[in-house]
């Protein structure tokens, strides 16, 4: 049997993330992921950041390569009946968001592990957690055929959407809250340059589309898709033709293609579980809730929960005090609520849901509001590089 302070059930940027600020405050924790380093450092998920996340990186001592090779951007664009408006997120906010891509994140997080000496347990299998209702939970599993355990404090569930530790949870102790929404997001990773300097959202009457990047010569583009949809009915060129559709004509003209590195299909879902803490169980992230990508808020909710709780276990082992241990559910909630709401509005406002010609028509006035009006503007922004609360 090992032992450590904190437990930390996945490896992804939220529990990387939390090991790497609890070990700069001398608090020990042991982090086991389900997959191997190598296909966590693959999977291409999210590209943008809040400035609170930037923050949090840099005060964790992993941010040097991002503020390097990140690109900071102050504006966004919603393009909309042929048109498009650029919203000045810094001119009306005072803030910036960052592009840079989770797979980067996690290369830098993990690196910080290694080099500090900590433990993380790789392919950790048949993992079950034990007795979080108790000062001493455990937490087993099998690592290459051998069983191992671990006796700890704390147990910070940071395995993802379909994660062992919120399943774990007795159900008439915990609240789900979820809305799936009837498409998925296409979306593809290629080396040519974006289509333009700052991401590109656009509402368009044969779907959503949206042009992101990795770096000035990477782009990464999305297309909303029927839920049946595979990958291999989307060869490249189909996507291309259907992205150069699907953008006002500015950028249409000027999109450079090229082979996909990475293709793949993810579906749209709004997940809201309520308490987050059971016992000396926390959960974190996507464990706890999950948002369409429209609104680019799943990466950093996680991060903001990572924070609540490192600050928390950090004044119980400074002051033996448990009252921010009391205040985490409620504190993370405040901002994930607001957060759903802003993905779960995005995402109405800026996908087909039908033919019908109205819901089409309110979309445009909305976006014609948005884009007219300072304080309709003022409130996009606010929310789209991350609320303060
Ligand atoms: P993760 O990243 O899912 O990591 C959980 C880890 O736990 C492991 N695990 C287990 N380990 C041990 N035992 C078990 N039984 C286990 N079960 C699972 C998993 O292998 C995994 O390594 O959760 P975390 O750390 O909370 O991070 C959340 C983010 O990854 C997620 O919210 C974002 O990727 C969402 N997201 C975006 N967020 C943004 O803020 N900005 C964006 O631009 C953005 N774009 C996106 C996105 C997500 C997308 N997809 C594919 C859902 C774009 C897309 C397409
Ligand atoms: C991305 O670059 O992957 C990305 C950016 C913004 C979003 C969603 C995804 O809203």
């Amino acid at each position: 049997m090992s032992t450590t302070q904190v437990a930390i059930i996945g490896a992804g940027p939220s529990g990387l993330l939390l090991s790497q600020l609890l070990h700069t405050r001398g608090i020990d924790s042991i982090v086991l992921e389900r997959q191997t380093r190598e296909y966590v450092e693959a999977r291409i998920r999210a590209g943008l950041l809040e400035w609170g996340t930037v923050d949090l990186l840099n005060e964790a001592g992993v941010g040097a390569r991002m503020m390097r090779e990140g690109l900071a951007h102050d504006g966004v664009e919603l393009a909309f009946d042929r048109r498009t408006h650029r919203i000045d997120l810094k001119a009306l906010t005072g803030r910036r968001v960052m592009v840079y891509g989770q797979t980067e994140i996690q290369k830098d997080l993990a690196d910080a592990r290694v080099a500090s000496g900590d433990r993380i347990v790789w392919e950790a299998r048949e993992l079950a957690i034990h007795d979080f209702d108790g000062r001493r939970p455990r937490v087993s599993y099998t690592h290459g055929g051998e069983r191992g355990e671990i006796e700890c404090e704390f147990i910070a569930g940071c395995d993802g959407f379909h994660g062992v530790t919120r399943a774990s949870v007795p159900k008439q102790r915990i609240s789900l809250h979820e809305r799936i929404y009837p498409f998925g997001w296409l979306g593809i990773l290629a080396q040519v340059a974006p289509v333009a300097d700052e991401l590109v959202y656009a509402n368009h009457a044969r779907g959503f589309s949206l042009c992101s990047m990795r770096s000035r010569t990477r782009s990464r583009y999305y297309l909303q898709c029927p839920l049946d949809d595979t990958v291999e009915s989307w060869p490249d060129q189909r996507f291309w033709e259907e992205l150069q559709a699907r953008l006002p004509d500015k950028y249409a003209a000027r999109l450079v293609t090229g082979p996909s590195i990475e293709k793949s299909i993810a579906p749209l879902r709004s997940f809201v579980a309520e308490p987050m803490r059971f016992g000396r169980l926390f959960l974190v992230g996507d464990a706890a809730h999950i948002v369409p990508p429209t609104g680019a808020k799943g990466l950093n909710l996680a991060v903001a929960d990572v924070r609540v709780l490192y600050q928390a276990i950090v004044e119980y082992y400074r002051a033996a005090s448990e009252t921010l241990l009391d205040e985490y559910s409620s504190r993370a909630l405040a901002r994930v609520w607001k957060a759903t709401r802003f993905s779960w509005w995005f995402t109405m406002l800026m996908h087909r849901f039908s033919d019908e010609t109205f819901a089409y028509k309110m979309q445009l006035a909305e976006l014609e509001y948005i884009t007219g009006s300072q304080a309709a503007a003022l409130a996009f922004a606010e929310n789209y590089v991350g609320l303060r609360c």
